[in-house]
């Protein structure tokens, strides 16, 4: 099956889509709620857009990378920091999720289990859930834990994207191998987006583009 080219797949957009990027996420970004329990999952309203990877990769950089904001969402040293799904209102057009990392090698299985029955029901229930960005570590590529959560996104038939993260820690010929061994998998996925993302929150890579992709999905201004 061949899908019809588009910027958001070819990862090339014209000025006006850069530029609608920057103006929406240079609007204010603003906490809204944590979520620890699936009962206390706010109404569906906006189109959503969800962050998700394993502990560690960089969901809450990235977050911040996007909004320009140091600390919206909370970063840390320490693996398994988010532990809930975080929402955030982006200028009344958008919310971004933060889902919890998982894979985290230290975890009880009870969080193993919670954090599971958590993101299931989120992912199945939430008819607003426009895309989520499956963020993988640039270093290292899909782990087994991933491959789990895109088995989910495929039952709940939500489009996902693979962000390849941190890749100002991966050297350049080693990057283009990462993203061929990456589309390669993700393109026997029928909700996988064909395209990989390259990313890095410290030094501002891939920011732009983002933006551009995600301002596309958000209700008109
Ligand atoms: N080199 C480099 N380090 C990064 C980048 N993005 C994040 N980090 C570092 O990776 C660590 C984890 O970042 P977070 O954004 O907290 O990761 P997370 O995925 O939200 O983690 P959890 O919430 O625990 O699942 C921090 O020490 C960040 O400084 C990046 O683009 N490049
Ligand atoms: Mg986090």
């Amino acid at each position: 099956m061949t899908a019809a080219p588009d910027a958001s797949e070819s990862g090339e957009f014209d000025a006006a889509a850069i530029e609608a990027g920057r103006l929406l996420f240079a609007r204010p970004a603003e906490f809204v709620l944590s979520v620890a329990e699936a009962a206390q999952l706010p109404p569906l309203g906006l189109p959503e857009i969800a962050f998700a990877g394993r502990s560690n990769v960089g969901k809450s950089s990235l977050l911040n990378a996007l909004t320009g904001r140091k600390a919206l969402a909370r970063t840390s040293n320490t693996p398994g920091r988010t532990r809930q799904l975080n929402f955030f209102d982006l200028d009344g057009r958008l919310t971004l999720v933060d889902l919890p990392g998982y894979g985290y090698a230290r975890a009880s299985k009870s969080d193993i289990a919670a954090w599971t029955a958590l993101a299931r029901q989120y992912l199945a229930g939430r008819a607003t859930l426009r895309r989520l960005y499956l963020l993988v570590d640039g270093r290292h590529g899909l782990k087994d834990s991933d491959r789990e959560l895109m088995d989910l996104l495929e039952t709940a038939a939500v489009p996902y994207r693979v962000v390849l993260t941190k890749v100002d820690k991966v050297k350049a010929g080693e990057l283009e191998a990462r993203i061929a061994e990456v589309e390669a998998e993700a393109g026997t996925r029928a909700a996988a987006l064909t395209r990989v993302a390259a990313s890095s929150a410290r030094k501002s890579h891939g920011i732009e583009t983002l933006r551009a992709e995600i301002a596309a999905l958000a209700a008109p201004g």
